[in-house]
Protein backbone atom coordinates (compact mmCIF):
# COMPACT_ATOMS: atom_id res chain seq x y z
CA UNK A 1 0.00 0.00 0.00
CA UNK A 2 1.06 3.57 -0.51
CA UNK A 3 1.70 5.81 2.15
CA UNK A 4 -1.64 8.29 2.86
CA UNK A 5 0.40 11.31 2.87
CA UNK A 6 2.67 9.92 -0.71
CA UNK A 7 -1.05 8.61 -2.15
CA UNK A 8 -2.22 12.27 -1.14
CA UNK A 9 0.63 14.32 -3.39
CA UNK A 10 0.75 11.34 -6.12
CA UNK A 11 -3.15 12.16 -7.07
CA UNK A 12 -1.98 15.99 -7.17
CA UNK A 13 0.26 14.97 -9.55
CA UNK A 14 -2.48 13.19 -11.64
CA UNK A 15 -3.98 16.82 -11.39
CA UNK A 16 -0.86 18.43 -12.25
CA UNK A 17 0.14 16.93 -15.54
CA UNK A 18 -3.47 16.91 -16.72
CA UNK A 19 -3.14 20.77 -15.78
CA UNK A 20 -0.20 21.30 -18.00
CA UNK A 21 -2.22 19.08 -21.23
CA UNK A 22 -4.50 21.56 -20.31
CA UNK A 23 -2.47 24.30 -20.75
CA UNK A 24 -0.27 23.41 -23.58
CA UNK A 25 -3.16 22.36 -25.26
CA UNK A 26 -4.88 26.01 -24.89
CA UNK A 27 -1.30 27.56 -25.96
CA UNK A 28 -2.21 25.44 -28.87
CA UNK A 29 -5.36 27.03 -29.91
CA UNK A 30 -3.55 30.35 -29.81
CA UNK A 31 -0.51 29.66 -31.83
CA UNK A 32 -3.42 28.40 -34.45
CA UNK A 33 -5.24 31.58 -34.04
CA UNK A 34 -1.74 33.01 -35.34
CA UNK A 35 -1.72 30.55 -38.33
CA UNK A 36 1.25 29.25 -36.16
CA UNK A 37 0.47 25.84 -36.80
CA UNK A 38 3.69 24.56 -36.24
CA UNK A 39 4.00 26.06 -32.68
CA UNK A 40 0.39 25.01 -32.16
CA UNK A 41 1.44 21.02 -33.46
CA UNK A 42 4.79 21.01 -31.10
CA UNK A 43 2.10 21.82 -28.46
CA UNK A 44 0.15 19.34 -29.13
CA UNK A 45 1.98 16.46 -29.33
CA UNK A 46 3.50 18.34 -25.76
CA UNK A 47 -0.07 17.81 -24.68
CA UNK A 48 -0.54 14.33 -25.47
CA UNK A 49 2.98 13.67 -23.53
CA UNK A 50 1.70 15.36 -20.46
CA UNK A 51 -1.77 12.90 -20.86
CA UNK A 52 0.87 10.12 -20.61
CA UNK A 53 2.62 11.40 -17.72
CA UNK A 54 -1.16 11.44 -15.98
CA UNK A 55 -1.56 8.00 -16.58
CA UNK A 56 1.96 6.86 -16.02
CA UNK A 57 0.76 7.56 -12.02
CA UNK A 58 -2.64 6.78 -12.35
CA UNK A 59 -1.79 3.36 -13.36
CA UNK A 60 0.96 3.28 -10.99
CA UNK A 61 -1.54 4.20 -8.27
CA UNK A 62 -3.33 1.35 -9.13
CA UNK A 63 -0.76 -1.05 -9.30
CA UNK A 64 -0.18 -0.53 -5.61
CA UNK A 65 -3.24 -0.85 -4.50
CA UNK A 66 -4.42 3.07 -4.07
CA UNK A 67 -7.37 4.71 -5.54
CA UNK A 68 -7.12 7.85 -8.18
CA UNK A 69 -9.12 10.93 -7.09
CA UNK A 70 -9.65 13.38 -10.27
CA UNK A 71 -9.22 16.75 -8.92
CA UNK A 72 -11.07 20.03 -10.52
CA UNK A 73 -9.13 21.87 -13.94
CA UNK A 74 -8.71 25.68 -13.57
CA UNK A 75 -9.22 27.17 -16.78
CA UNK A 76 -5.84 27.74 -18.67
CA UNK A 77 -5.41 31.07 -20.21
CA UNK A 78 -5.65 31.46 -23.78
CA UNK A 79 -4.20 34.58 -24.59
CA UNK A 80 -0.37 35.72 -25.26
CA UNK A 81 1.38 39.03 -26.10
CA UNK A 82 3.93 36.75 -28.28
CA UNK A 83 5.04 33.16 -28.94
CA UNK A 84 7.84 34.20 -26.66
CA UNK A 85 5.31 35.33 -24.07
CA UNK A 86 3.54 31.75 -23.89
CA UNK A 87 7.11 30.03 -24.17
CA UNK A 88 8.36 31.59 -21.13
CA UNK A 89 5.21 30.48 -19.52
CA UNK A 90 5.80 26.77 -20.38
CA UNK A 91 9.29 26.85 -18.88
CA UNK A 92 7.89 28.49 -15.48
CA UNK A 93 5.23 26.15 -15.58
CA UNK A 94 7.70 23.30 -16.25
CA UNK A 95 9.85 24.35 -12.93
CA UNK A 96 6.84 24.15 -11.19
CA UNK A 97 6.23 20.53 -12.29
CA UNK A 98 9.71 19.58 -11.63
CA UNK A 99 9.84 21.00 -8.04
CA UNK A 100 6.56 19.06 -7.44
CA UNK A 101 8.17 16.22 -8.56
CA UNK A 102 11.28 16.63 -6.06
CA UNK A 103 8.71 17.26 -3.33
CA UNK A 104 7.13 13.53 -4.01
CA UNK A 105 10.52 12.09 -4.18
CA UNK A 106 11.45 13.94 -1.10
CA UNK A 107 8.26 12.84 0.86
CA UNK A 108 8.57 9.15 -0.53
CA UNK A 109 11.87 8.82 0.89
CA UNK A 110 10.83 10.47 4.49
CA UNK A 111 7.81 7.67 4.76
CA UNK A 112 10.43 5.01 3.46
CA UNK A 113 7.99 4.50 0.68
CA UNK A 114 10.99 2.63 -1.81
CA UNK A 115 8.89 1.83 -4.58
CA UNK A 116 7.28 4.95 -5.05
CA UNK A 117 10.90 6.85 -4.90
CA UNK A 118 12.18 4.32 -7.46
CA UNK A 119 9.32 5.23 -9.74
CA UNK A 120 9.21 8.78 -9.26
CA UNK A 121 13.00 8.60 -10.43
CA UNK A 122 11.82 8.37 -14.23
CA UNK A 123 10.05 12.10 -13.75
CA UNK A 124 13.31 12.95 -12.25
CA UNK A 125 15.04 12.55 -15.56
CA UNK A 126 12.23 13.68 -18.11
CA UNK A 127 11.36 16.85 -15.95
CA UNK A 128 15.65 17.27 -17.20
CA UNK A 129 14.98 16.63 -20.34
CA UNK A 130 11.02 18.60 -20.21
CA UNK A 131 13.08 21.79 -19.15
CA UNK A 132 15.65 21.64 -21.71
CA UNK A 133 13.48 21.90 -24.60
CA UNK A 134 11.41 24.08 -23.55
CA UNK A 135 14.99 26.70 -22.62
CA UNK A 136 15.98 25.81 -25.70
CA UNK A 137 13.24 27.40 -27.73
CA UNK A 138 12.81 30.41 -25.59
CA UNK A 139 16.74 31.07 -25.94
CA UNK A 140 15.92 30.84 -30.09
CA UNK A 141 12.93 33.47 -29.78
CA UNK A 142 14.94 35.80 -27.72
CA UNK A 143 17.50 35.68 -30.48
CA UNK A 144 14.97 35.68 -33.44
CA UNK A 145 13.81 38.91 -31.85
CA UNK A 146 11.13 40.21 -33.93
CA UNK A 147 11.84 39.14 -37.12
CA UNK A 148 8.69 37.07 -39.57
CA UNK A 149 10.89 35.17 -41.29
CA UNK A 150 12.82 33.90 -38.74
CA UNK A 151 9.67 33.10 -36.98
CA UNK A 152 8.32 31.31 -40.07
CA UNK A 153 11.56 29.24 -40.47
CA UNK A 154 11.25 28.50 -36.64
CA UNK A 155 7.37 27.18 -37.10
CA UNK A 156 8.53 25.19 -39.99
CA UNK A 157 10.94 23.23 -37.66
CA UNK A 158 8.25 23.02 -34.55
CA UNK A 159 6.17 21.37 -36.68
CA UNK A 160 8.35 18.21 -37.31
CA UNK A 161 8.47 17.46 -34.11
CA UNK A 162 7.55 13.67 -34.16
CA UNK A 163 4.41 12.30 -32.30
FE1 LIG B 1 4.78 16.30 -17.29
O1 LIG B 1 6.21 17.24 -17.77
FE2 LIG B 1 5.66 18.81 -18.43
O2 LIG B 1 4.50 19.34 -17.17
Amino acid sequence: MIPEKVLKVLNEQVGKELYSAYLYLSMATYFDAEDLQGFAHWMKVQAKEELGHAMKIYEYIYERGGRVELPALEKPRCQWDSPLEAFKQALEHERFITSSIHNILELARAENDHPTANFIQWFVKEQVEEEAQVEFIVRKLQKLGDSPVALYMLDKDLGNRAE
